[in-house]
This record gives structure tokens, sequence and C-alpha cells, in this order.
């Protein structure tokens, strides 16, 4: 059963080709500045905004900083949980991931059967995604226990990608890790993209105008920044960033 977000984002991809979502790790941020900002990103053509991060939140002040956001945009808010703490019922939908790539099998399948059952009970929208961390792989990667995809390796990446898509994700995230130096390579996203059928996330190192092009020409549906609004210039960076994955595709 697809919901209303996922519909949501599945006709903004299909309309405007590849779409950005601003990422709010609500460790870093007050109630206030998160709604900040959202509205900030949300004028200047982000289409939803992703909440989590990869180390641990206060349950309270997690409910607190996505109530300010819902409370000021209308535009989704979906939740990227960590664990089961980054779950809260103000939010509304949650991307239902598993780390495709991590030796632990709690962040494949053990977080997931904690959490399945509280996302039930706050309504919560579950989209399936698959997530891979590739490079660096950053905090998530050392947090989830993965093994990165190394960047030189868009094959890897790729059958991780399928095996992702037959088993009924609906949705493949690249992540090569908040703040990363590198982000993931134009070529590997190239490669996964052409092996799936399904809609391709891509985020992790990408700060500019020109990386947020290449990665849309090269074929993400959705680009996640998550750095870039942690400084005062939300507004351009955001605007800069827009404008780049429209370029990319035309
Ligand atoms: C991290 O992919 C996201 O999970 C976004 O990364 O913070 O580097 O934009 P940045």
């Amino acid at each position: 059963m697809i919901g209303r977000v996922e519909k949501y984002l599945l006709e903004k991809i299909e309309s405007e080709g590849s779409i950005h979502i601003t990422l709010i790790d609500p460790e870093k941020v007050t109630p206030p500045q998160a709604s900040r900002i959202a509205t900030k990103a949300n004028l200047s053509g982000t289409s939803a905004i992703m909440v989590g991060g990869s180390t641990f939140t206060s349950s309270t002040h997690l409910d607190h900083v996505v109530k300010a956001i819902k409370r000021t945009v209308k535009i989704p808010v979906i939740l990227f949980p960590n664990n089961v703490t980054g779950i809260t019922r103000y939010a509304d939908a949650i991307w239902f991931m598993s780390l495709l790539n991590s030796v632990d099998p709690y962040f494949l399948m053990g977080a997931q059967v904690l959490g399945a059952p509280l996302v039930k009970k706050h309504r919560l929208e579950p989209i399936p995604m698959g997530y891979i961390i590739v490079g660096e792989g950053g905090t998530a990667g050392i947090v989830g226990r993965a093994v990165p995809v190394p960047y030189n390796k868009p094959e890897l990446a790729a059958a991780h990608a399928l095996a992702g898509q037959y088993l009924g994700m609906r949705f493949i995230y690249l992540e090569a890790g908040s703040g990363a130096k590198k982000p993931v390579s134009p070529e590997m996203i190239h490669v996964v993209k052409h092996y799936i059928d399904i809609p391709l996330i891509v985020g992790g190192g990408i700060r500019s105008r020109s990386q947020a092009l290449a990665a849309a020409s090269a074929g993400a549906d959705i680009i996640v920044t998550g750095n870039v609004v942690e400084n005062n210039e939300v507004k351009q960076k955001v605007s800069e960033i827009v404008e780049g994955i429209r370029q990319g595709k035309m």
C-alpha cells in the first residue's frame, strides 16, 4: 500500500525529474531553529523535510523538533531513524529502512522488529527503503557497522540496490555519510540507476550546485542535503542546490 507521502514524492519526481529533501539533525538544533531551517528550505524549493541523525537524541527533544517543523511548513516531514529512538508520533512518515551492507543483524532487521509496532501505533506512514553506505560512510557507517562499498565499485553498490528492490524495498539510498569529503560519484549513481526500477536517493557530502547538478544528471531521483543547512545561509544554499538539480534534469 502506497501512502500519501510516498505518492507525493513519486508524483513530484515524475513531474520535476529530481527533487531535493532537506535533512535536519535533531541533535544539532533547537525546535525554533529547526522550524526556521524548514521554513527557509521550503521557500527555496525543497520538497520535504527529513529528521534524523546518527547519534542519540532524547525522544522528548525529537518530539519538540518535529512538532515545531510541522507547525511551520506544509511539506511532509519524514523520519530518518538510526534506531528505534528516532521515532516520534508527530511526523507524517518514516523511512522504514534496513542497512543493507551492515554486518550487524540489528541494523538489518532487529531495530525494525522493535520499531514496527510503534510505527503502527503512531499511524506513521512507513516507506520501505534499502540503505547502502558508500565510501567513508561517516558516523552512520560506524554506528551501523557497515562494510562500506568502495567509491570505485559501482557494480557492488548496484548489486546491493537490486537485492533491496527484489526484497520489496521501494526506494534505495546511497549514503556517503553526513559531511563526507567526497559525495557518491556520478558514475556510481549512473550504474545503480540503470540496475534498478525504483527511485534512487543520494546523500552525504553534497554542498554545491555543481555537485547537485552532477548527481541529478547521473540519475539521482532525490538528493538529500543536511550539513549545508547547519549554518546561516539556508536560503542561499538550498536555492543553489535546487537550481543545480533542476539544471541537471534539463
Ligand atoms: C546524511 O545523506 C545525508 O545522512 C546528508 O549528508 O549532511 O553531508 O548533506 P550531508
